[in-house]
Parts: C-alpha cells; sequence; structure tokens
C-alpha cells in the first residue's frame, strides 16, 4: 500500500457552510476519521485524501453542490461503491469526494417494456434484484454485484460476467441523467428504444469516468429470465486448447451467458487461500469455465458442445445451485486470493481474438524481463478477449511493468483497457490506443461539458 499523502486543506468554512445547507449538515465530512473510508480504492493500491466529502440526496443537489464547487474552484472526484481497481474514484490529489451513495432509489418500474429506473447509488444487486421481482433479469452481473453501484458502472461502462450474451453497461442503457460540469442537469429517461434525436449523451458519459458529468440516474433495459442453467468447468492441456474451444463453444452454444479462463497458478492459490478442494484429481494447466442458461434444460446442448470439443482434458458439470456456485467460486475467488499477496497492479486488456492464446503464454515472460521479482496471474473473460493481468510483488507507484504489458497488448492490436477504465493508473499510455486526433477531440468534449474543468480533473485525459 502507498502512504497516505499528507491532508489537504479542508474547503473555505464559508463554502462548507453552503454546501451543509445545500445537502444537510451530516452529508460533507471534513473530518479525516469520518472521510477516510473513501480515501482508497479496496486493493490499497491508490490510497488518496479527500479534503471533504460531500453527499447529496437528489440530482438538484448533486446541481447545487457542482455550481457551488465551481465558484469555490474545488475539484470532485465522484465516487460510489469505490470497487474500481484503476484509482478513477480515488481523491489521489486531496478533492472532494461527491458520493453518490444516497440515490439509491429504484423507481418506474414498468414490467411490459422491460425497463427500470435506478438512482445511482443503488447497487448492481439491488437492480437485479427488483429486475425479478418485476419477473425479468438485469443484463449486467459482476463480481462486486453488492457494492458496485449503477452510478459507477455507467461513469466506467462496466463489464463483467454476461458481457458476451447481453453486452457491457452502455448496451442497457435506454436513458441517463446527469449533471454536467457546467451544473445543467441533462435528463432523458423516458426509455424510448427508438430515439434517434440528436447526439446520444448516454452513451458518451457512459465511460467517461465522471470526467464530464456526475451520473445520478440511470434507465435501464432488463432481459428475459433465463432460470434453466448448468456451469461446465472444463480443463485443457494448454492455453491454445482452452482458447480455441472457447470460440467453439460461443458458436455451439446460442444461450452462452459467461465464459471464464483461469490458469493452474490462479486455481492453486483460490483453493490455498479458500480451503476450497481442488476440483481435480489431476492438475491443468488451463480452464473455462462456461455457464449456459435458457428457459428450458441447457443440458442437451451443453453435453453436444462439449461433444463437439475434442480437447477437453477433463470436466466437472453442475445443475444445482449450490454446486454451480461452487465451481463459480474457483473463477470468482481471484480477485480477493490475489489480494492476500499484496496491493496488486490490474492491468485489464483485450485481445484480438487470434493473439489471445499467445498473450496469455507470453505475458508471463514479459513481465519477468521488465522485474525479477514480479509474479503474474492471469484470468478474464474467455469470450471477450479480456484478460485480467494481476502483477504481485512491484511497489504500487513502480510502474514498469505496467507499461510493458500495455504495450505488448497494443502490439498486438488490444486495449489497454477492457473494462475497468483508464482512471488514473493508465493516464500515462492512453496514447498505445488513441491517437493525437481523437485525444484532441476527447479535450474539446471535456472543455464543452467541463469548462472550469473541476470533475475528476486527474482521470482518463494525460496532463496536457
Ligand atoms: C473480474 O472479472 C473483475 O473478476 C476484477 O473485473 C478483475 O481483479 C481483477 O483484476
Ligand atoms: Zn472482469
Amino acid at each position: 500500500m502507498t502512504s497516505a499523502p499528507e491532508p489537504p486543506s479542508a474547503p473555505d468554512p464559508r463554502v462548507v457552510k453552503a454546501l451543509r445547507d445545500v445537502v444537510g449538515a451530516d452529508h460533507v465530512m471534513v473530518d479525516p476519521d469520518l472521510t477516510a473510508s473513501y480515501a482508497s480504492d479496496w486493493t490499497g493500491r491508490f490510497v488518496g485524501m479527500p479534503s471533504a466529502v460531500i453527499r447529496p440526496g437528489t440530482a438538484v443537489e448533486v446541481a447545487e453542490v457542482i455550481g457551488l464547487c465551481r465558484a469555490a474552484s474545488i475539484a470532485l472526484v465522484p465516487q460510489g461503491g469505490n470497487t474500481g481497481l484503476v484509482g478513477g474514484g480515488v481523491p489521489l490529489a486531496g478533492e472532494a469526494v461527491l458520493s453518490l451513495r444516497r440515490l439509491s432509489g429504484i423507481t418506474d418500474v414498468d414490467g411490459r417494456a422491460g425497463q427500470l429506473t435506478a438512482g445511482a447509488g443503488a447497487s448492481v444487486a439491488d437492480v437485479q434484484a427488483a429486475a425479478v421481482v418485476a419477473g425479468w433479469a438485469y443484463g449486467v452481473d459482476l463480481g462486486s454485484r453488492d457494492s458496485a453501484t449503477v452510478g459507477g458502472t455507467v461513469a466506467t461502462n462496466a463489464g463483467g460476467l454476461q458481457v458476451l450474451r447481453y453486452g457491457a453497461t452502455r448496451a442497457q442503457l435506454t436513458g441517463l441523467e446527469a449533471v454536467l460540469g457546467t451544473g445543467a442537469v441533462v435528463s432523458h429517461l423516458g426509455g424510448l428504444l427508438k430515439d434517434n434525436t440528436g447526439y446520444d449523451l448516454g452513451g458518451l458519459l457512459c465511460g467517461s469516468e465522471g470526467t464530464l458529468g456526475v451520473v445520478t440516474a440511470a434507465r435501464l433495459r432488463l432481459v428475459p429470465p433465463s432460470p434453466e442453467r448448468v456451469v461446465a468447468l472444463l480443463a485443457f492441456s494448454s492455453t491454445s486448447d482452452a482458447v480455441e474451444s472457447a470460440f467453439l463453444l460461443r458458436r455451439a452454444l446460442p444461450d452462452l451467458q459467461s465464459l471464464e479462463l483461469f490458469l493452474r497458478a490462479g486455481l492453486d492459490l483460490v483453493c490455498r487461500v479458500s480451503g476450497a478442494p481442488p476440483p481435480f484429481a489431476d492438475p491443468h494447466p488451463a480452464f473455462l469455465l462456461a455457464e449456459v442458461a435458457g428457459l428450458t434444460d441447457p443440458m442437451p446442448a451443453m453435453a453436444a458442445a462439449l461433444d463437439s470439443v475434442g480437447s477437453v482434458a477433463d470436466v466437472a458439470i453442475a445443475t444445482d445451485s449450490t454446486r454451480r456456485a461452487q465451481l463459480w467460486r474457483y473463477r470468482e475467488g481471484h480477485t480477493e486470493a490475489i489480494n492476500t499477496l499484496g496491493a496488486p497492479h490490474k492491468l485489464d486488456v483485450a485481445l484480438p481474438a487470434g493473439e489471445l492464446a499467445a498473450f496469455v503464454d507470453r505475458v508471463p515472460g514479459v513481465v519477468a524481463d521488465a522485474d525479477a521479482r514480479a509474479t503474474t496471474w492471469l484470468f478474464g473473460h474467455a469470450a471477450d478477449g479480456n484478460v485480467h493481468v494481476n502483477i504481485t510483488g512491484v511497489a504500487p507507484d513502480d510502474l514498469t511493468v505496467d507499461g510493458r504489458v500495455l504495450s505488448y497488448a497494443a502490439e498486438l492490436g488490444g486495449s489497454i483497457s477492457a473494462e475497468h477504465g483508464i482512471g488514473t493508473a493508465k493516464r500515462p499510455w492512453l496514447h498505445l490506443n488513441r491517437s493525437d486526433a481523437e485525444i484532441a477531440a476527447f479535450r474539446s468534449i471535456k472543455g464543452a461539458l467541463d469548462p472550469a474543468g473541476i470533475l475528476n480533473p486527474n482521470v482518463l485525459l494525460p496532463p496536457p
């Protein structure tokens, strides 16, 4: 963990009073004991220190807070469940944290259209539960579902475990409400599926990481429920067998919901940390976890698909929910297990399909060449070409391995951020994926929607 920075000076008491008049006295905190839980990400790699934490309860209050902070030149870091992994919600330069967690209502559930409106502070699990009550499901699922909020997942265009079937968060949006850096409230929550009336501000704000506006609510499309489920854990004798099988399974299984990749070292670590028994008697180098979900029993389709994949070395199948959850734990336990080794560097990259296996096989060598003390852990979303490169044994602020891995992914035609965003962690390398012309366009948009530059000023865009 990096040591905590010097406490920033608290905002002018007159500004604190004005903010308290807007959101209530209890919802503006300047005491470091009270603001500490908003100061760092949960991996411990990024540690900041907010000058204040402000917790508005409505979009109108958010707008008034932005107006006051703009006038007082107070930079704001919007924050939801603080589950980000690239420092995008951490006040690393003494900014004030704008916490959206109080905007947690879920309203206007439309069972006919299959849509609902969720406040920025509602958790993904809250949306999933509300969708089920309405007879639907929410297409986004991720390990941090209980803490990650709608505002944060929209701001980062979060992906997760079901992108191959339903798309990332942007694909769920049928409307958005946000407060721009100008203080203007833009609200477009009608939820029309066809609405070609100019610029898609929701699509633009989604993935903008709080640099253009603060998301206050989202209109979300829901998906039909898929109550019948089968999970298969497949073992392979090489990464390329696993990756080639992933392509075959994707084509053979139209109801494929998730297709995850992990390797022997990660599985062993998860078993060691969690106490779970290994899934197979024999050790294997690579694994896929496939979940198929539909209205009818997916078992026959799964069995036929597995027959068509010649290279499976071992297989465990689960139909009941307890056993399915046990198999999922081998994949979902990775993040927590790796964290027990110290604050990891997390490099979330995407590769073209044809480069995925080579990247997985070669990237540990790229890391070792950069830093012999480093250990590489690889897992991710196979169907999306998305590998979570976790590196332990490297000081939080040593960026050598980060640069080497991100450059290697970009050389292969990949993305330096598949689903976690750029945050502060990857700002120096945005140019690996974005041209000067694109970055100039980004800056123009930033200048138009946040002319005072108070929204997440140290995130996404490289310093000029
Ligand atoms: C996941 O897929 C998350 O589990 C977290 O995106 C990835 O911990 C990570 O690096
Ligand atoms: Zn992921």
